[in-house]
């Protein structure tokens, strides 16, 4: 006979539940691996249990590089990546990468623990007060507060849903410290948990838009493909093989595109971007916007006024004739536009005229001709040539590893000369050309894809996220950062505009060692004078897969301001006395 039975007034032992539990749940069910975080009030015990559940939480010396870190591992599993935070100073920091994810239309979520909201609301002063969500809506693509702990399954399952359903992006998720205290019934809260059904469901574009894509398409003497991040994300990549060489058209890889296709590949135009961008006729556009960095599709670099017509495939149907008319719309996920392109391509597609692939294959041949000797020279103190010319051989050797880059000229510079062999192997400073992505892309990627990652960054670049080298040791990453120390931002020559005392505002400490740094934390330190100096060092780096920093001397000289985008830099015209 039960208790219950000889005890009538009894009221049966009910197994309970809290916020923090159904959090964790939440999110197991949902298939997350990893968070990515910074510990602290209310998040503290959150990220014991989590790790305790089996969930990998990778702790960050500061919130905006496990935000980015959070974000490019969405990129690369489009799964959302995740990122936790303590409420107001920790939010902010982390609300950079959420904005930046969401720019780049990278699936993120931001997990913020937040104050109380009576005290917040009257703005009575709480502990770390801020109305956390009013400030995230505007940053991203959808916000959510969970105020009961009964609704914390749909909460994460909108979340999930917003980030990588459609356009991808970054969603925030606030968590007020008193949630994750709360009791109820853990039956009930199972039952309140949502396994979301396929999150990021196919969407199929309309035969009319493949046949008008198609039509214009054949028509084209002149055809280009440009190939974006989005085509790389949507991880489509042997149809997008198939299409391209089917189209027998030249393709250029934006940068987080290049190996989509390797760059080595035949129709490859990178080499030839303006003459490419002038001379096509029709232009489709695949996962790439005509932001800033196609100059928005018009203008002195796209040839004759309105000798272009573009067709563009986009998961976003806003984005269409978002800068010039698109007159091929066709409006679904990669994947399955694509599939439909080549279906509807049949057997035999007539490949462009010749002498279109010709003009195109010269250009490139004479400008990779032109920049083969500079190259191969060992000039010490090195150029980014010199250097580049080095690592270039390294990848192509190792082309699994990932290449983390940024900074100015070492990001352009990187990005024309490093040739990149397979997808999704080169993560950037992205659509907002952003400094401080580097070692929060290198944490994760070298923990979501297990392959070793190569950083290239300017040394100013570096500085923004440097201490997470600390990350990198601590979890023993195989992670090789070569920072070009060219003793500041663009160039290190700079002087005092005042002729005060004070450096030049572009200017660093004098021939620092970064590499000193890394040794701190127990990784190998490496100092690079030669081209011949940073082969061995790298080389020793990627074989050991050991956490490693190469200080690599550049010539302080040897750059240019903004790198290949001085053009926007606004110039006075006023001269005072
Ligand atoms: O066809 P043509 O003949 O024209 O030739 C083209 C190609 O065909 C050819 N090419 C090749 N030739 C031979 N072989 C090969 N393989 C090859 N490949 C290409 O080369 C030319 C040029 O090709 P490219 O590069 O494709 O074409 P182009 O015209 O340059 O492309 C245009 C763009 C716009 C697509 C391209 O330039 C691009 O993607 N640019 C991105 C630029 C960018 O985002 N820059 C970062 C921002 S700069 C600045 O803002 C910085 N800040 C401020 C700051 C930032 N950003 N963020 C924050 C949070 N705070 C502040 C700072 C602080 S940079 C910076 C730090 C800089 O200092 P560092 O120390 O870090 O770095 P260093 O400069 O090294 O010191
Ligand atoms: P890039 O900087 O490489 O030119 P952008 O970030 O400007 O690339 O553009 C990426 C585009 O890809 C965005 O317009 C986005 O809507 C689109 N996109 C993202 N994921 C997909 C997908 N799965 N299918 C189709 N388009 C996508
Ligand atoms: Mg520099």
């Amino acid at each position: 006979m039960s208790d219950a039975a000889t005890k009538p007034d009894a009221a049966p032992e009910r197994e309970l539940t809290d916020g923090f539990h159904l959090v964790i749940d939440a999110l197991k069910l949902n298939g997350v691996e990893t968070i990515y975080g910074v510990p602290g009030i209310p998040i503290t015990d959150f990220g014991r249990m989590a790790q305790g559940a089996g969930i990998r939480v990778i702790s960050f010396r500061h919130e905006q590089n496990a935000g980015n870190a959070a974000a490019i591992a969405g990129y690369l599993t489009k799964k959302p990546g995740v990122c936790l935070t303590v409420s107001a100073p920790g939010f902010l920091n982390g609300l950079a990468a959420l904005a930046n994810a969401t720019t780049n239309c990278f699936p993120m979520i931001l997990i913020s623990g937040s104050s109380e909201r009576e005290i917040v609301d009257l703005q009575q002063g709480d502990y770390e007060e801020m109305d956390q969500l009013a400030i995230a809506k505007p940053l991203c693509k959808a916000a959510y507060r969970v105020l009961h702990a009964a609704d914390i399954g749909i909460a994460v399952a909108r979340a999930i849903r917003a980030a990588v359903s459609g356009r991808p992006g970054g969603v925030y998720l606030d968590l007020p410290a008193k949630l994750f205290g709360q009791v109820m019934d853990a039956e009930a809260g199972a039952k309140s948990l949502v396994k979301v059904i396929d999150p990021a469901p196919a969407q199929i574009p309309a035969p009319a838009a493949i046949k008008r894509a198609l039509d214009t398409l054949k028509s084209a003497k002149r055809p280009l493909i440009i190939l974006g991040k989005g085509a790389a994300y949507a991880q489509a990549d042997a149809d997008i093989r198939a299409f391209v060489e089917k189209s027998g058209a030249p393709f250029l890889p934006m940068s987080m595109a290049k190996g989509l296709l390797p760059d080595t590949h035949p129709q490859c135009a990178g080499a030839a971007r303006s003459t490419a961008l002038a001379e096509a006729d029709v232009v489709v556009m695949m996962g790439a916007r005509l932001n800033w960095l196609l100059s928005h599709g018009k203008g002195k670099s796209w040839g004759a006024p309105g000798s272009k017509r573009f067709i563009q495939i986009d998961i976003e149907p806003r984005e269409m004739d978002s800068n010039v008319e698109i007159v091929a719309p066709v409006v679904g996920d990669m994947g399955s536009c694509v599939s439909a392109l080549l279906d509807g391509m049949g057997a035999h597609w007539p490949a462009p005229p010749p002498e279109w692939m010709k003009k195109i294959v010269d250009k490139r041949e004479d400008n990779i001709a032109k920049m083969a000797p500079r190259l191969m020279n060992n000039n010490s103190p090195m150029d980014y040539h010199g250097a580049l010319g080095v690592l270039r051989a390294i990848v192509k050797e190792r082309p699994d590893a990932i290449l983390v880059n940024e900074g100015a000229n070492t990001l352009d510079l990187t990005r024309g000369i490093v040739d990149i062999h397979q997808p999704r192997k080169r993560l950037d400073v992205g659509t907002w050309g952003v400094m401080g992505v580097g070692m929060g892309y290198c944490v994760a990627a070298a923990i979501e894809t297990k392959k070793p990652v190569l950083a290239i960054v300017g040394d100013s670049a570096f500085g923004f996220s440097g201490i997470e080298i600390e990350t990198i040791c601590r979890y023993d990453l195989p992670v090789c950062v070569v920072v070009f120390n060219n003793n500041g931002i663009y160039r290190g020559t700079d002087v005092n505009a005042g002729g005060g005392a004070d450096p030049a505002t572009t200017v660093f400490v004098k021939d620092a060692r970064y590499d000193i740094m890394m040794r701190a934390f127990g990784g190998a330190g490496a100092n690079a004078t030669s081209p011949d100096e940073l082969r061995r060092a790298v080389n020793a780096a990627m074989d050991s897969g050991k956490p490693t920093l190469v200080n690599a001397c550049i010539d302080p000289s040897a750059g240019t301001e903004s790198g290949r985008i001085g053009n926007l830099n606004p110039q006075s015209v006023v001269k005072k006395k």
